[in-house]
């Protein structure tokens, strides 16, 4: 039976070293916050569906065997005959920094209506995945949110929301004024610390008391991510766990976001105890840290403990 289940917009992502040239060297990739999530959720041995919709274009049949291959269910995702998938470009820049575009307005996703969701709902599972971005891509994507979390709520499904803020998409105000309503409907709320007043408390208002808020309204864990200074779990008003993040050398932090709630998620799906949950996220998020590629990077189960190794060791 299924465990989790997510959906957004996947994309085709072509991501270039240095600036764009004609004739130059892209490196062909499938990117999106939630199919990476589920990807990260698969490789740990978990059963997870990807219900996003895509295009009846060459992308879309790429992104559905790229997740297929990795062991997302992809059943209930949908195609569009009358949108194309949305694609993305990643420029390195400058050495590590990281620009992005996107064409992603009209694209098949954005299409994404509450029916398309309904058979991969009635398929039930234990977790729903949400993530901020989903909600920005238009109404439609909004509404099949909302409808998912009071479904998924309504069936007694643990509900997740990544807050995921993406600049390109909304502003913080229409973010905020949309994902505040959600609130009741989630159990678990990962942002980093910068993304937390999207979702709670107003301007000036403290740390905690964002936190306190959230807690008030019926949300279970609250998570922090911090980058590099590792993640914070609230459980209640003075009930804070902290882990540091594991010391890798930096290949590419995007996607490191989405593996912290894989880990994360997994650790829900296992039932380990709170320390534990956060110790696993951020232990999914140095993989993806130290790996190049927004998920390629991500642990199976058993290679978890691989970065207790020393440093530099090769481990036969
Ligand atoms: O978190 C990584 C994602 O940002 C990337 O894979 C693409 O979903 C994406 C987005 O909206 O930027």
């Amino acid at each position: 039976p299924l465990q989790a289940l997510t959906f957004g917009e996947t994309m085709l992502s072509l991501q270039v070293e240095g600036a764009l040239t004609s004739g130059g060297p892209a490196r062909t990739a499938v990117a999106g916050a939630e199919s990476n999530v589920a990807v990260g959720l698969a490789r740990l041995g978990h059963q997870v569906a990807w219900a996003g919709r895509v295009g009846a274009d060459e992308p879309g049949r790429m992104i559905l065997r790229t997740l297929r291959g990795e062991g997302v269910h992809v059943g209930h995702a949908t195609v569009d005959a009358g949108a194309p998938t949305g694609a993305m470009l990643r420029e390195r820049r400058v050495a590590d920094l990281a620009r992005v575009h996107y064409w992603r307005a009209g694209s098949a996703a954005s299409q994404m209506r509450p029916e398309h969701l309904r058979g991969a709902l009635a398929s039930g599972a234990r977790l729903l995945h949400l993530t901020g971005i989903t909600c920005a891509l238009g109404p439609g994507p909004l509404d099949t949110v909302r409808d998912a979390a009071r479904h998924a709520a309504g069936h007694g499904w643990t509900v997740s929301l990544d807050v995921n803020h993406r600049d390109r998409l909304w502003d913080a105000a229409t973010a905020a004024s949309a994902l505040r309503p959600l609130r009741g409907l989630i159990d678990i709320v990962i942002a980093s610390d910068d993304e937390l007043p999207l979702i709670a408390g107003g301007p000036g208002t403290p740390e905690a008391d964002r936190v306190a808020e959230l807690l008030a309204e019926g949300v279970r864990e609250v998570v922090l991510k911090r980058g590099a200074q590792g993640a914070d779990l609230y459980l209640g008003a003075d009930r804070v766990l902290h882990a540091p993040a594991h010391p890798v050398p930096v290949a590419d932090t995007v996607g490191a976001g989405d593996a912290f709630c894989a880990g994360y998620l997994s650790g829900v799906l296992d039932e380990l105890p709170a320390e534990q949950r956060l110790r696993r996220a951020v232990r999914t998020a140095a993989f993806a840290v130290a790996c190049p590629g927004d998920w390629e990077g991500l642990p199976h189960r058993d290679e978890l403990p691989l970065l207790d190794a020393a440093p530099g060791a090769a481990v036969r």
